[in-house]
């Protein structure tokens, strides 16, 4: 069997995504989910000029060595671009071979170690009360894990919060909108939020929060300290995620467990923080970390050392990168939480996928291959809208440096 086309469709049904669809001489088609939030078309060129002429006549079998080959080969290893460009291909590939199988890939992968994947949701809003309005909605929908994100009093508008509902969509406009933050409106701010929220739901349910990188060690340290009474399954992203040395000192001073790494692109970002147990959660997933077969090394250098997976599946991941997450989800031993905002119809009408929700959890499609697609028809009324993703300002006017 060899690659003999691969095509790269930009499509914006309500935001913008990047897919790779590879097609062999015996008819057979793969997808993988390239899509860079606020960058799209630097993939989707990188993929077009430099990908694709390397793929026609390769054996779409040869995953790991086309992997190598990709990686090895570039020379100018990691970054975002090459990652995401690297992970549609060998997620396109693990499409291929689970249909040549007539497996679903999670079978490729070791089977099933567990019988769903639980997944959280996002609760947002500007008020206290709006957010646990939310949380309720997600607990009536069987969620047993929701993420609280709430406006701080004395700004006008905070990265994660938005009008949106189920879903989210942080890149907007042609040029990036500001939101302004304040470090010490925020911190005196976010107890209050989970105190309410385990007042109304009980110690049952799993609280999570991100805080998007916007603060120091010591200021992270801080916030998971006070936000010990309330028991959080998980603090998201506290600090810069480059700063791999900051853990180091929120750990000493806190027993909130630690989410990082949705921004990160391979093994080498993480290997520190899961070595030294900085972290509890590791949060890459398979479109920004090379794909399905680089996601599973990080996942397995993990389970080595008690960190569990909690990949980032916001609605900039298209349903190609959660329709192969969840056979990354439902296999490995170390899996903790699935991140899962729901798409627009217009999204899921250009990717037909067969997995669903049920009760809190996310099932993998049981059809050969990832089980999912795009209908290019679909995807071809909707052409690619610049937006950007926002960007901060501290009060006094200056972009907030980390
Ligand atoms: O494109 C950026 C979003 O994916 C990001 O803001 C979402 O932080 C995020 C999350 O945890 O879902
Ligand atoms: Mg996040």
């Amino acid at each position: 069997m060899k690659i003999v086309d691969a095509r790269v469709i930009v499509t914006c049904p309500g935001r913008n995504f990047v897919t790779l669809k590879i097609v062999t001489d015996e008819g057979v088609t793969g997808v993988g989910d390239a899509t860079l939030n606020g960058r799209e078309l630097a993939v989707a060129s990188y993929l077009r000029d430099h990908v694709v002429p390397l793929l026609i006549g390769r054996d779409p079998h040869r995953i790991e060595d086309t992997w190598q080959y990709l990686f090895q080969g570039a020379y100018w290893r990691r970054g975002p671009v090459t990652m995401s460009a690297i992970a549609a291909v060998d997620t396109a590939l693990w499409d291929i071979l689970g249909k040549v199988a007539g497996l679903p890939v999670y079978q490729l992968l070791g089977g099933r170690s567990r019988e769903g994947v639980t997944v959280y949701g996002h609760a947002n809003g500007e008020t206290v009360e709006e957010v646990l309005s939310e949380v309720a909605r997600y607990v009536d929908l069987g969620y047993r894990a929701v993420r609280l994100q709430c406006g701080v009093p004395g700004l006008d508008s905070t990265y994660g919060v938005s009008g949106d509902k189920m879903f989210y969509e942080p890149a907007r406009g042609t040029l990036p909108e500001v939101n302004v933050w304040s470090t010490e409106k925020y911190l005196s701010f976010a107890p209050t939020l989970f105190a309410r929220a385990r007042e109304e739901f009980g110690p049952d349910l799993k609280l999570l929060h991100d805080v998007h990188h916007r603060l120091t060690p010591i200021e992270a340290a801080r916030l998971g300290k006070s936000l010990e009474p309330y028991a959080l399954y998980w603090m998201e992203d506290p600090v810069p995620a480059d700063l791999q040395e900051g853990f180091r000192l929120i750990r000493e001073h806190t027993t909130t467990p630690i989410a990082v790494g949705e921004v990160f692109n391979s093994i080498w970002d993480c290997a520190d923080l899961i070595r030294d147990q900085l972290i509890d959660f590791i949060r890459t997933t398979v479109v920004h970390a090379g794909g399905i077969t680089h996601l599973r090394r990080i996942f397995d250098l993990a389970a080595l050392h008690q960190v569990r997976s909690g990949s980032h599946g916001a609605t900039d991941l298209s349903p190609v990168c959660m329709a192969a997450a969840l056979h990354v989800d439902i296999s490995i031993p170390n899996f903790g939480l699935q991140e899962y905002m729901r798409h627009t119809d217009a999204t899921d009408e250009v990717f037909p996928h067969g997995y669903h929700y049920a009760d809190g959890y996310l099932f993998p499609s049981e059809e050969p291959g990832l089980g999912v697609d795009i209908d290019e028809e679909a995807a071809a009324r909707y052409p690619y809208q610049q937006a950007y993703l926002p960007v901060n300002r501290l009060e006094d006017g200056t972009v907030h440096p980390w």
